[in-house]
């Protein structure tokens, strides 16, 4: 039986996007096998960025935090799979890149907090609420793909 699909929201942040590595970032979620349902380049702008991160209002990186995820365009995507939401944030690796696991994006592409290049939803009602602070259901688009029966079975 396979296991439980789930969606979950990335963000490639703007460092990701100045670097050049959002097809880097991307191509890892692919090869691990989850399917991209949703993909767009925007510009957060403060009110988004406020909403996006209201549980850090108050702690003492919030204002760096809304500028950094402001600076420049990011790329936001949902992906979907069995298990996605722990398998993004497994791939993702931890908050500090200098802890991250070797293997993870923040781990291999990063150094500072400050500049972690990527987010990725945390659980199932934060995947919920961050996929629809970024896109309506019109652009989520339901598919498979041959090659899904040879990643869950
Ligand atoms: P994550 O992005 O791994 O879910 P988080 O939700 O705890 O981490 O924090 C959101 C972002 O805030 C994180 O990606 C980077 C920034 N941040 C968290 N803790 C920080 C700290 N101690 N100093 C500076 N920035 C921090
Ligand atoms: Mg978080």
């Amino acid at each position: 039986m396979p296991a439980e699909t789930e969606r979950t929201l990335i963000i490639v942040k703007p460092d990701g996007v100045q670097r050049a590595l959002v097809g880097e970032i991307l191509s890892r979620f692919e090869r691990r096998g989850l399917r991209l349902v949703g993909l767009k380049l925007i510009h957060i702008d403060r009110p988004l960025a406020e909403q996006h991160y209201a549980e850090h209002q108050g702690k003492p990186f919030y204002d760096g935090l809304i500028e950094y995820i402001t600076l420049s365009p990011v790329v936001v995507a949902v992906l979907e799979g069995p298990h996605a939401i722990q398998v993004v944030r497994n791939t993702v690796g931890g908050t500090r890149p200098h802890e991250a696991a070797p293997g993870s994006i923040r781990g291999d592409f990063g150094v500072d907090v400050g500049r972690n290049l990527i987010h990725a939803s945390d659980a199932p009602e934060t995947a919920q609420t961050e996929v629809a602070l970024y896109f309506k259901s019109n652009e989520l688009l339901s598919y498979q793909r041959d090659v899904d029966r040879w990643i869950s079975g």
